[in-house]
């Protein structure tokens, strides 16, 4: 089932999430109903309190051609990042149509629980690592924008609160 993705301002995209304990069918069905709605959207990754969860799961399948890679991260943590930095022009689905270079680790090692109830660790680069990163923001209530001065942070937002009027008035 796709879900509706929570535009920006919305307090529920400010809130640090809650770890999740164990992998319920609830949780199950929650992976499965975001990664339909990161791909419907598009998106390469997409967060739980983008769909208004407030838990510590996110999805991100990074490939942009050829066989997709669908992963289900539960409770991440980064537990090491590079020196090295990287820049990358990064979206937001519940910020359309705004871009804004960031700058990140350019690699970052990522443990976290699999839908299976496993531990995990793996060591991302590339696109995989921003997008982890940005994905692991989301569960502590920090938007990409939050990283950008205050002019253009405040402009992004007024945008998105013009968009919002104009989605409820159904212009
Ligand atoms: O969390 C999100 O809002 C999803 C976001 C993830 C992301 C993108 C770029 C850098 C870091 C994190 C997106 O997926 S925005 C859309 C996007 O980047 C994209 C869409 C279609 C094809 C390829 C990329
Ligand atoms: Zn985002």
């Amino acid at each position: 089932m796709i879900r509706d993705i929570l535009i920006h301002p919305d307090p529920r995209l400010k809130k640090p999430c809650e770890p999740i304990a164990e992998v319920t069918p609830d949780i199950a069905a929650l992976a499965a109903d975001m990664l339909e709605t990161m791909y419907d959207a598009p998106g390469v990754g997409l967060a739980a309190p983008q769909v208004g969860v407030l838990k510590r799961l996110f999805v991100m399948d990074c490939i942009k051609e050829g066989v997709p890679e669908p992963m289900v991260l539960i409770n991440p943590e980064i537990i090491s990042s590079s020196e090295d930095m990287n820049v990358y022009e990064e979206g937001c689905l519940s910020i359309p149509d705004q871009y804004a270079e960031i700058t990140r680790p350019s690699e970052v090692t990522v443990r976290w629980m699999g839908l299976d109830g496993a531990p995990y660790e793996r060591q991302f680069s590339g696109l995989w690592a921003t997008c982890a990163q940005h994905e692991i923001d989301h569960l502590n209530g920090r938007l990409f924008i939050d990283n950008l001065g205050p002019l253009k942070r405040q402009m992004i937002t007024r945008k998105m609160e013009k968009l919002k009027r104009e989605r409820a008035r159904g212009i």
